[in-house]
């Protein structure tokens, strides 16, 4: 067991937080805690993978309607992107939309939104960019545009709605909502329901890297909570739970075992496992639902084979 350090103030509250989840009966760690600078680069890695559809499934989409989709946003809206990362996505509406009053990417890594906001104004030299730094589950505030402008317009694209549980994807969808006046909008990226084994395969992938995305979460809390996982010792489990409509994903400990997370001890039994995330899938009806109180869906976008969809919400 480690000695008991001296945890600064963010990694006391991020202690508090994985230390309240591993005492509950199904053990949980929360999934924002898998993006530290090598999850990100894990993250990337999935999003490129062959069985991992989504990500080249909503470009797809957002290629082949995209004159569709920029009318539907609008010119001279401002477009807020929310955890923009390296707003690849968002160069695609840019390129199609000459005359946006501002873009405002919405990023919690400083790092991460200075590096993109550099790069974009190359690209785009007259657009007027507006980065914000935050964690945009919290309320932030969009800075004062200069241009005149229509609506805000949110871009929620790579389905990361779905890592929330339904009700706090509500509770999410109305703080969003406040932001916008009746008739401002949002597009969103929303994977869909579909055949067991495609699913599963999307989070089991062949070469490993999910694996090793889940499993560096413990590395993570080794490092940064000076914690004693054995990482031999936990294995990566992704399964489909349909009564729920999620993926869901745990790390399983193979062997009886106590671990210390700077001196607290954690007993696992054999085949115990953390609940390390939830990946939601909506059928175009279901998501409909889930928005209905806050937001009308205008339009909803599909590749051919129904895997995912690219949606335009306008706030009611
Ligand atoms: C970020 N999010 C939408 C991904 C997903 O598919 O739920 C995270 C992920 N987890 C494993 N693979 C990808």
């Amino acid at each position: 067991m480690n000695a008991e350090a001296e945890l600064n103030a963010p990694q006391r509250q991020m202690f508090e937080e994985v230390v309240e989840g591993l005492r509950r009966p199904q053990k949980m760690i929360p999934s924002k805690f898998f993006y530290d600078e090598r999850g990100s680069e894990l993250f990337e890695e999935i999003t490129r993978l062959d069985e991992y559809y989504p990500t080249r499934t909503e470009t797809r989409i957002l290629e082949d309607h995209i004159e569709e989709i920029a009318e539907a946003v609008g010119e001279q809206s401002v477009i807020v992107e929310l955890g923009s990362g390296n707003s690849t996505k968002t160069r695609l509406l840019l390129d199609h939309m000459s005359d946006i009053s501002a873009y405002v990417p919405v990023e919690i890594s400083e790092e991460y939104l200075m590096k993109t906001v550099r790069s974009l104004k190359d690209e785009y030299p007259d657009l007027s960019i507006k980065p914000v730094c935050a964690d945009y589950t919290k309320p932030f505030r969009i800075p004062p545009i200069a241009k005149t402008f229509e609506y805000y317009v949110i871009f929620y694209p790579g389905s990361t709605i779905g890592n929330f549980r339904p009700e706090r994807a509500q509770q999410f969808l109305k703080t969003i909502s406040r932001l916008l006046v009746p008739g401002g909008g949002m597009l969103i990226g929303v994977d869909l329901k579909k055949g067991r084994d495609t699913l599963e395969a999307a989070y089991n992938d062949a070469k490993g890297v999910t694996a090793q995305f889940n499993l560096n979460m413990l590395l993570r809390l080794n490092r940064e909570l000076n914690a004693d996982f054995q990482i031999d010792n936990f294995e990566h489990l992704a399964f489909y739970n349909e009564e729920k409509g999620r993926i869901e994903m745990h790390l399983k400990s193979n062997t009886r075992q106590e671990v210390h997370l700077n001196g607290e001890a954690i007993h696992f039994e054999e085949g115990e496992t953390i609940h390390t995330e939830n990946s939601y899938k909506y059928s175009l009806n279901e998501f409909r639902a889930l928005v209905n109180d806050w937001f009308k869906v205008e339009k909803a976008w599909t590749d051919k084979d129904d895997l995912f969809s690219m949606q335009y919400l306008v706030k009611r």
